[in-house]
């Protein structure tokens, strides 16, 4: 057996970790030339450097205390709310009148309640989307609050959250987006404006309304700059404390090549919010996409060609970050923990009761287990409807998800075995180490156990990040059988696999980088609930429902828990109804012409989650075309019922033509675009329809924000519905400036 070795950290993690954050504010200057002891953030790689001293720099990288405490937060609530909650819309365009906004029933303690009692920890708030318009008082624009109905224009919706936020224990986050689309589009707009770069004194005096804090700042900056810092300053001396400021890298649009100096904003940040990180630069990263997933194997240290404290420009990443292979590539090694970010609704702004999807608690519940379990921290949208609060289905949803997380993670199985103290203490500073990458550790617990979920607990505060294999063993039959094997470690790993009786636990650490540490583990039993389900309907119109598959990466069973339950029946209705225990059932594929099904498992006393999907007219007959762009002639791909594949025009002015070969009354259609094809998503278009497939008539244009970032299928509703056997659908413009078209699938739906 490999030699063990027990460490107990003397002094406290704080203490150390302050005196060299300290230190290391001193020789900052020299980052990159000096390697101290275990306590940097970030390494330059050196000319010479061999891959093994590249590996031994990355794993002695840790995280700032500001890094490591938001890591400990793990679970946050994304609020987005603005004007786009009142017009419906993903992206506003900057043209919006303030005075459509009026939440007259705003309550920032029912976000803050629910979100507690949810588990989560921060509630991060959209003060101003692209859009421009501000959520609180601000001295520098009119385009707010201050312009609404809202509370006579003396609403400040940040000043209630924050006092909320206070009242339920919360830690609060702004969102400030760098895109500002009235600062764009209006005369007197300052985003992109050519203005001078010259010295400004921030913040700026305004009359009668001076600050309390009367720190200044002096920067050499444009116009925008100087409103975007004016308004950090705001944000940051009368509402706080922030800890995350959330900085967005989409764009629906740009001006004037405006840049953003980052190192003014940060000097600013770091000097009036010390304990916030700053999302999307050099504290914490995008994860790479807004579905709630990340890489499974999430390593915090990756790469920069620049030293990433003097960076003003910070790339969004994608793709592998942390293996060896791409540290070696790197000119820099950075700890940067990342961020998955999804919204619990389809889209990211509230828009209505009835059609606007809302994630189950199983989906929520997954998400949970799959970015916390492998090291990231996961920021879950809700978004507030118009009346100002958490929509009744999206807190069912989030409650279900937060009881079942306490449930699970609130009961150790194996706090009483006996095993490794240091692992089993509760304290996160004692661990042992891996000699050599390798190391045993086996619980024996007081009695058998049902286990399903087993979690693992580096000390990356102190020793960075290391683990690189590792598996779990249960004692079964009389001999060790391997239940689970996983990557990466970091933070947490969360290992899930099908129900073992067990007395006795074994974790392997199979391979590190240098000497890997363990500081926790724990067991648990996640109760199986009757599954999720999948509605699907091939070309032919046949509908087919069956227990949804989540396919885990680090799992050995092919089948998780959740969907081995026996006894489960699925019942469905299609007259719009709930599915209920006397609801037909479901046992081979049926024909459905068009319409909503919505279905839902039965398993003994419990039933699972409702999911519904509308279904639009059976494409078989169907005739598709594409205009003269249509190099390829492949736009059967966008009508074939399988959304893996898609069309693709050529450049130009693209078009679809489709003829449905009968004449029929259309009330919209569903748009899906491919999920990793960026290229030619329909950002703006127009539908036209004709009888005859001469005459055409415009029925509606439509526009879709946010497609690049977050590619699901988006349904577009017709004002009235429209009577028509040809349909064509037209690009008006491409996400990030495409001409071509791109569709996985279009679905048309009919009265
Ligand atoms: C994206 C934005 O464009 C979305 O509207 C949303 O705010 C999301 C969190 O980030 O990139």
């Amino acid at each position: 057996m490999p030699s063990k070795r027990v460490i107990m950290e003397k002094k406290k993690y704080k203490t150390i970790m302050e005196n060299k954050v300290k230190t290391l504010l001193v020789i900052s200057l020299f980052v990159g030339a000096v390697t101290f002891g275990q306590q940097l953030h970030t390494v330059k790689i050196a000319s010479g450097d061999s891959k093994q001293a590249i590996i031994e720099k990355a794993s002695n990288l840790v995280p700032t205390l500001n890094q490591y405490n938001y890591k400990k937060l793990e679970y946050s609530c994304f609020v987005h709310f603005g004007l786009n909650t009142f017009t419906a819309k993903e992206w506003g365009d900057g043209f919006e009148d303030p005075k459509i906004f009026n939440p007259s029933g705003l309550d920032t303690d029912q976000w803050c309640r629910v979100a507690k009692e949810a588990g989560m920890k921060m509630v991060m708030i959209t003060v101003k989307h692209h859009d421009g318009f501000v959520l609180w008082q601000s001295r520098y624009t009119q385009h707010g609050i201050m312009s609404s109905p809202f509370q006579d224009g003396k609403g400040d919706v940040l000043r209630e959250l924050s006092k909320s936020c206070k009242k339920y224990g919360l830690k609060m986050g702004v969102y400030l987006s760098p895109a500002d689309l009235y600062q764009i589009e209006n005369k007197a707009g300052l985003y992109g404006n050519l203005s001078e770069y010259s010295e400004r004194i921030i913040p700026r005096p305004v009359k009668g309304r001076p600050f309390k804090d009367k720190r200044t700042f002096k920067f050499v900056v444009d116009d925008y700059n100087e409103y975007f810092l004016n308004q950090l300053f705001e944000l940051l001396t009368e509402y706080g404390p922030v800890h995350e400021v959330w900085f967005d890298g989409a764009h629906p649009k740009r001006k004037g090549g405006q840049k953003y100096n980052y190192l003014a904003w940060k000097e600013l940040i770091k000097t009036l919010a010390p304990e916030a990180v700053v999302f999307g630069k050099e504290d914490v990263r995008w994860i790479g996409n807004e579905s709630g997933t990340s890489r499974g194997t999430e390593w915090d240290v990756v790469t920069f060609e620049q030293n990433p404290s003097q960076m003003n420009m910070f790339p969004d990443m994608h793709g592998d970050l942390g293996s060896r292979e791409q540290l070696y590539k790197g000119k820099y090694l950075h700890f940067l923990p990342g961020e998955a970010d999804t919204s619990i609704r389809e889209g990211w702004f509230y828009r209505n009761d009835g059609e606007q999807g809302v994630r189950s608690a199983d989906d929520v519940f997954d998400m949970y287990e799959r970015c916390i379990g492998s090291n990231t921290n996961l920021l879950l949208n809700i978004p507030p409807n118009r009346d100002g609060l958490f929509p009744e289905r999206d807190v069912r949803s989030i409650l279900e998800a937060g009881r079942r997380i306490q449930e699970t993670y609130d009961i150790n199985e194996i706090a009483n075995a006996k095993g490794e103290k240091a692992l089993l203490d509760g304290n996160e500073n004692t661990y042992v180490l891996a000699e050599n990458g390798k190391g045993t550790y086996e619980f024996k617990l007081p009695a058998t156990k049902l286990i399903n979920r087993f979690v693992i607990q580096e000390a990356i505060q102190l020793k960075g990040q290391r683990i690189e294999e590792h598996a779990v063993d249960a004692w079964l039959d009389g001999k060790w059988q391997e239940i689970a094997k996983g990557t990466t470690v970091g933070y947490k790993r969360i290992l899930r696999f099908s129900k073992v009786l067990t007395d006795k636990m074994r974790l392997r650490i199979l391979k590190g980088r240098s000497t890997p540490s363990v500081s926790a583990v724990s067991a648990h039993y996640y109760a199986p609930r009757p599954p999720q389900l999948k509605l699907s309907r091939n070309l032919q119109g046949e509908v087919n429902i069956a227990p949804l598959k989540t396919d885990f990466d680090w799992k050995v069973e092919k089948d998780v828990e959740q969907v081995k339950v026996e006894n489960t029946i699925i019942r469905y209705t299609l007259d719009l109804s709930e599915p209920n225990s006397s609801s037909k059932i479901f046992s081979t594929p049926f024909y459905l012409k068009s319409g909503v099904v919505k279905a839902r498992a039965f398993n003994n006393n419990q039933e699972g989650p409702i999911t519904e999907k509308e279904f639009g007219i059976v494409k078989k007959d169907w005739i598709v075309k594409g205009d003269a762009t249509d190099k390829k002639k492949n736009a059967i791909k966008a009508v074939d019922a399988d959304s893996n594949t898609f069309w693709n025009s050529g450049t130009g002015k693209p078009n679809l033509t489709i003829d449905l070969k009968t004449k029929k009354s259309i009330t919209g259609f569903i748009y899906t675009p491919p999920i990793n094809y960026k290229e030619g998503l329909i950002e703006k278009g127009l539908v036209q329809v004709s009888l005859n497939g001469k005459h055409w008539k415009n029925v509606q244009e439509f526009n879709l924000g946010n497609l690049i970032n977050d590619p699901m299928p988006r349904t577009v509703k017709f004002n009235k519905f429209v009577k028509a056997r040809y349909i064509k659908i037209m690009l008006i413009n491409g996400a990030g400036g495409s001409t071509s078209a791109s569709i996985a699938e279009i679905d048309i739906l009919e009265q």
